[in-house]
């Protein structure tokens, strides 16, 4: 089936369906959507202008954890959803968890205020980062922390979804220069460690990183003139 993921790189949630594109071996083509400058054809995407969007022979589906579930109910590839109703359940709730109390302030907080704010002429409100860093973040990690004990995965040995929902926003929080401190939580440090070196983020990551650079050594220009 061919398939058309739209979106831009260093958002958490198209990271989530490109990881997951990967580990089930689906192959498929990046429209790249600049979020703050979208073409106007992109509202017949998505009503609510938002990436990422996945185009399938079926119809266009958009919000990272809808793709996921059709990917995961309709095609082939890895079982990213526990072996049983009880662990798909804890993978949707660790990924509810990432996506809207985790993203609020790793991605909408952390990332947006030091790389793309600077970038688009606006000041970066270093006290909502402080904020965000000393207070909002801290009993969420915790949370995640203390879910991760004794366990590889969130799931304990199988990989799922929720490692990776939790995972892209942490690489959110890097890109914006907040590392994750591996001894106030080191099983967050080592999960973002594991999920980094696996074939499906690894591959993703040069990009990531490169365009992070490009976007930094912009906004400093922006900055100077
Ligand atoms: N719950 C959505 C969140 C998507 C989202 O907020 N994407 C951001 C980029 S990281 C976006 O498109 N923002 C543009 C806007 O809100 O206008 C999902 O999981 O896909």
């Amino acid at each position: 089936m061919s398939l058309t993921l739209y979106g831009a790189i260093l958002s958490p949630f198209v990271r989530k369906s490109r990881i997951q594109l990967m580990e089930q071996g689906l192959e498929y083509e990046l429209v790249s959507i600049d979020p703050f400058n979208q073409p106007d054809w992109y509202a017949d995407i998505n009503p609510l202008r938002r990436v990422p969007a996945l185009k399938t022979a079926d119809g266009i589906f958009a919000d990272s954890a809808i793709i996921a579930q059709y990917l995961h109910e309709n095609l082939p590839g890895g079982n990213l959803y526990g072996s049983t109703p009880a662990e798909a359940a804890q993978v949707r709730w660790l990924e509810k968890f990432a996506d809207y109390e985790l993203a609020p302030l790793a991605t909408f907080t952390v990332f947006r205020n030091r790389l793309l704010n600077p970038l688009h002429g606006k000041p970066c409100d270093e006290a909502a980062v402080s904020d965000a860093m000393e207070h909002g973040l801290p009993p969420l990690l915790a949370y995640l922390e203390q879910h991760l004990e004794g366990r590889h995965w969130f799931l304990g040995e199988q990989f799922s979804l929720a490692d990776i929902a939790v995972g892209s926003q942490l690489i959110n929080m890097a890109h914006g220069g907040q590392l994750i401190d591996e001894l106030q939580w080191p099983n967050l440090s080592s999960l973002l460690s594991k999920l980094s070196s696996r074939h499906s983020v690894s591959a993703l990551l040069p990009g990531e990183h490169q365009l992070v650079g490009k976007l930094r050594e912009l906004a400093a220009k922006r900055q100077i003139h």
